[in-house]
C-alpha cells in the first residue's frame, strides 16, 4: 500500500490530527440546552463508522491547504449576522477574503458614509445598525449564475442585492407593511426573476398606532416577492400563521415556508402550545394571474399588491408538520423541500411532484409527506451532496446527522433500511450549514460547513465574548471528518459556497460604472470633468471639491471653505494599476472614505471647525503614502 491509500499522506492541517473535544463538557453543554424533549435516534453501528482505505486516500486528496500562490477553490459568502454584513470567504482554506458592509456602516470603506452609498441606502441610510442572515446568489436552470447576492435584514425589515462583478451592495430596499425579514431565497429556475422572503413578526395591517393594536386578530404576517432586477416590491402574500424560513422548487412553480407559532401566540408559553404548525405552499402561477386579475389590495398608503393567501385560498395549500419547524431546504435534485422540526426531533420531507394533486384538491396537503425521519435533537438546517445524502445540524445534540433521503423514505414505506449513515459532533450547537454548491444542481458532494454559535473551549479565551466557530467538514468520503475550526465575529447564520468558476469580479472600476453615475451626472452639471479638472465649485452654502489622486498625491493640495458651509469632497483615483485604492479622511470631521482604482467617491461633511484641517491619505498606497495629504482652510 502507498503511503496515500494508508491515509497517511495527510498535511499537519488535515483529520488526523484536529484534537477531539472534551467529550464529557460537550455532553453537559447539550443537556442543559435540551428544552424540547424527543428520542435520541439509534446509535451508529461500528460498520458505519468503518472507513474503506479508499475513502482514506480520497479524503487525503481533499486537503485545506491551499500554498502562498494558490488560489482557493470555492468563494464562500457568509452572513453576518448582527454585524449587519456580508464575507468572502475562501475554501477550503476558511480565510477571510473581504468584508462586503450591507445594513452597517463601515469606517474603512466608508459605506454608509459616502454619497454613493447612502442613496444606495435609500429611505434606510439614517440607520447605522441591521441584522443579515440569508445570503443567495442568482441562478440560472438551478445554477448559480455569478450576478448577485441578495441578503435580507430582520432588524429592519430590509433585502439588499451585492453585485458580484464589484463586491459591494448596490440596491436596497424596506419592505412595507412587515416587520422582521427573515427567511430569504431565490427563485431558481428558469432563472432568478423575484427574490422571496419572509416577513417574521406579525402585526396588524392597519399599523399606524390608533387603534386595535392589542387586537390579536388584525395582526398578520406576509409573504414577500421581491423583483430581482430592479429591486421593486412585486407583490406581497398575506397567510395565516407567521413565517421563518423559505425556499423555492428547481422548476419556477412552487416557494415553501415553514411557520412556527400558527397559534399567533403573543409570548413563549402560547406561542408552543398547539401540536403541529405547518409548511405553507405558494403557486407562483396562481399568485401571477391573482395579480393580474387584480384581486388584491393595499395597506398603509402605498401601492405594493397584498394577495390573500390565508387557508382555503386558492394561492396556498397549509401542510401541517410538527410544531414550530424552522429551516425550510430543497433537495439538488428538485424532489423534496425539507422542513427540519427544530422542537421535533424530525424533519419532514415534502414530495415536490405531489404539490400539484394537493392544489388540485385530489390529495390532502398532509399526503404530501413522503418521510418523517428521526434525526436527533434540534434539528435546524439541511444541506446536501449529489449522492442522495443529506446532512443536519442538531443544535441540542451539538452533532450534524448524515442521512440518505431515498432510504428515509424506503423505511417510511415500512422496509427495514438504516437512513442514518453517521452523526458527528461539532462545536457547538450548530445553526446553519450548508454543502458545497449544495442549494444548485451543481452540488458536488466536497464540502459541509457548520456554523456553530459557540465555540466555548475550542480558541484561546477573548473575554466574556467568544467568537462562534465555522467548522468545515470533508464530506468526499464514506464519513464526513472534522478538519478546520474557524473563529468568526457575530453571526455567520447562513452561508453560501460557490465554485470560483462562476465569478469574474473586475480588477479595477469602469469608469462608466452605475455605482458611481449620480456623482458623474452632478460633475456634468457643474462642468467639471473628473478625470482631468480639479476645481472648487461654490454653490450658496454649498461647496463641491472635485480633486484626482494619482498615488502619492492629490490633484488639490489646499482648497478654503467657510465655517458652517456644506462641504462634499470628490475624488477620483486616477490610478491604474490594480489594488492601488487611496483613501479621504477629513480629520476631526468623522470623515473617512475608499477609492479604488478608476473609482470616483464622494463624501459630505459640515465644515464646523475654524482653521487650518488637513486631510489625509488613509489607505497605504506608496512609500510617500504619509506625505499624501493636503490642507482645508476653514475661514471664520
Ligand atoms: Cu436558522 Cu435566521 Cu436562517 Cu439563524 S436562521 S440559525
Ligand atoms: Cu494614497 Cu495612501
Amino acid at each position: 500500500m502507498s503511503k496515500e491509500e494508508l491515509g497517511l499522506d495527510n498535511n499537519a492541517n488535515n483529520s488526523n490530527d484536529v484534537k477531539l473535544e472534551d467529550e464529557s463538557r460537550r455532553k453537559f453543554f447539550g443537556k442543559s440546552a435540551i428544552i424540547g424533549a424527543g428520542v435520541v435516534a439509534a446509535p451508529m453501528t461500528a460498520a458505519m463508522f468503518a472507513s474503506s482505505a479508499k475513502a482514506k486516500a480520497k479524503e487525503a486528496a481533499n486537503s485545506i491547504t491551499v500554498h502562498p500562490g494558490e488560489l482557493d477553490e470555492y468563494y464562500g459568502f457568509w452572513s453576518g449576522g448582527h454585524s449587519g454584513e456580508v464575507r468572502i470567504m475562501g475554501l477550503p482554506s476558511m480565510r477571510e477574503l473581504m468584508r462586503i458592509p450591507v445594513f452597517n456602516i463601515d469606517a474603512a470603506t466608508g459605506w454608509g458614509l459616502t454619497d454613493e452609498s447612502k442613496r444606495i441606502k435609500g429611505d434606510s441610510a439614517h440607520l447605522l445598525a441591521g441584522d443579515s442572515h440569508h445570503p443567495h446568489m442568482s441562478m440560472t436552470d438551478g445554477r448559480y449564475n455569478g450576478k448577485y447576492v441578495f441578503i435580507n435584514d430582520k432588524a429592519n425589515s430590509r433585502v439588499a442585492r451585492i453585485r458580484c462583478d464589484i463586491m459591494k451592495c448596490d440596491k436596497m430596499i424596506t419592505v412595507p407593511n412587515v416587520q422582521a425579514v427573515h427567511g430569504l431565497r431565490v427563485q431558481k429556475a428558469p432563472y432568478t426573476k423575484y427574490v422571496v422572503c419572509n416577513g417574521e413578526f406579525e402585526i396588524p395591517m392597519k399599523n399606524d398606532g390608533k387603534d386595535g393594536m392589542r387586537d390579536v386578530s388584525t395582526y398578520r404576517s406576509l409573504y414577500n416577492v421581491i423583483n430581482a432586477e430592479t429591486m421593486e416590491m412585486a407583490f406581497q402574500v398575506m397567510v395565516d400563521g407567521n413565517l421563518d424560513n423559505t425556499d423555492a422548487d428547481f422548476d419556477g412553480k412552487y416557494f415553501a415556508s415553514t411557520c412556527y407559532n400558527s397559534e399567533m401566540g403573543m409570548n413563549l408559553g402560547d406561542m408552543i402550545s398547539s401540536e403541529r404548525d405547518h409548511v405553507v405552499i405558494f403557486s407562483l402561477a396562481a399568485c401571477e394571474a391573482a395579480l393580474k386579475a387584480g384581486k388584491f389590495k393595499t395597506y398603509n398608503g402605498n401601492d405594493v399588491p397584498v394577495l390573500d393567501g390565508r387557508k382555503g385560498s386558492a394561492l396556498t395549500r397549509y401542510i401541517p408538520v410538527p410544531k414550530s419547524p424552522h429551516g425550510l431546504n430543497t433537495s439538488p435534485d428538485g424532489k423534496y423541500f425539507v422542513a427540519n422540526g427544530k422542537l421535533s426531533p424530525t424533519v419532514s420531507i415534502i414530495a415536490i411532484d405531489k404539490l400539484d394533486d394537493v392544489f388540485s384538491d385530489k390529495i390532502k396537503p398532509r399526503d404530501a409527506i413522503v418521510a418523517e425521519p428521526e434525526l436527533g435533537l434540534g434539528p435546524l438546517h439541511t444541506a446536501f451532496d449529489n449522492r442522495g445524502n443529506a446532512y443536519t445540524t442538531l443544535f441540542l445534540d451539538s452533532q450534524i446527522a448524515k442521512w440518505n433521503v431515498q432510504d428515509a423514505i424506503d423505511a417510511h414505506n415500512g422496509k427495514k433500511v438504516n437512513y442514518l449513515r453517521q452523526k458527528l459532533d461539532v462545536h457547538y450547537q450548530p445553526g446553519h450549514n450548508h454543502t458545497s454548491q449544495g442549494e444548485t444542481r451543481d452540488t458536488d458532494g466536497k464540502w459541509l460547513i457548520a456554523l456553530c454559535k459557540f465555540s466555548k473551549d475550542r480558541f484561546l479565551p477573548t473575554g466574556p465574548l467568544k467568537p462562534e466557530n465555522d467548522q468545515l467538514i470533508d464530506i468526499s468520503g464514506d464519513e464526513m471528518k472534522l478538519v478546520h475550526d474557524g473563529p468568526a465575529f457575530a453571526e455567520p447564520h447562513d452561508c453560501i459556497i460557490v465554485h470560483r468558476s462562476k465569478l469574474k469580479p473586475f480588477k479595477v472600476w469602469p469608469r462608466d460604472d452605475l455605482f458611481f453615475a449620480e456623482t458623474h451626472a452632478q460633475a456634468k452639471k457643474d462642468g467639471v470633468d473628473v478625470y482631468t479638472q480639479n476645481k472648487v465649485i461654490r454653490d450658496g452654502k454649498k461647496v463641491r471639491v472635485y480633486m484626482t489622486s494619482v498615488a502619492p498625491t492629490y490633484g488639490m493640495s489646499e482648497f478654503t471653505v467657510k465655517l458652517g458651509d456644506e462641504v462634499t469632497v470628490i475624488v477620483t483615483n486616477l490610478d491604474m494599476v490594480e489594488d492601488v485604492t487611496h483613501g479621504f479622511c477629513m480629520t476631526n470631521h468623522g470623515v473617512q472614505m475608499e477609492v479604488a482604482p478608476q473609482a470616483t467617491a464622494s463624501i459630505t461633511f459640515t465644515a464646523n471647525k475654524p482653521g487650518v484641517q488637513w486631510y489625509y491619505c488613509n489607505w497605504f498606497c506608496h512609500a510617500l503614502h504619509m506625505e499624501m495629504r493636503g490642507r482645508m482652510f476653514v475661514e471664520a
